[in-house]
């Protein structure tokens, strides 16, 4: 359900919670226009992630329940963890600067790829449609 290539196609309170996480304005007002897309292929519990942002590209592999370190387009790194529950991912991971949680989950709603963020209770969504 998840593979393929998908566009960020809108956001739903980013700006407040990207506010949270300490990123400053201008760093704000150019993710809100990041032209994010991530092209996924899941194979069993094993992911490979193309993500291609006008910040970068990168590759990012992972097995469901297995840990993993990832940075942040502003270079906040993390580490966690995907699980699937039920058809929903959930991602557990904590900030290595701070220890603070974020958490996040991937489901295909309508056929539209939703990733909700929530980050010290604040939340946001991003919705990405398949190219
Ligand atoms: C992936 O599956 O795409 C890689 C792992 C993702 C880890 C968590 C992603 C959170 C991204 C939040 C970006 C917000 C910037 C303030």
């Amino acid at each position: 359900a998840f593979n393929g290539t998908w566009k960020v196609d809108r956001n739903d309170n980013y700006d407040k919670f990207m506010e949270q996480m300490g990123i400053n304005i201008m760093k704000r007002k150019l993710a809100e226009h990041d032209n994010l897309k991530i092209t996924i292929e899941q194979s069993g519990d094993t992911f490979h992630i193309k993500e291609s942002s006008t910040f970068r590209l990168k590759d990012i592999d992972f097995s469901l329940g297995m840990p993993f370190d990832y940075s942040l387009a502003d270079g906040t790194e993390v580490t966690g963890t995907w699980e699937m529950e039920g058809d929903t991912l959930k991602g557990r991971f904590t900030r290595k600067d701070n220890s603070k949680v974020l958490s996040t989950s991937r489901a295909v709603v309508g056929g539209e790829l939703v990733q909700s963020y929530n980050y010290e209770g604040v939340d946001a969504t991003r919705i990405f449609k398949k190219q």
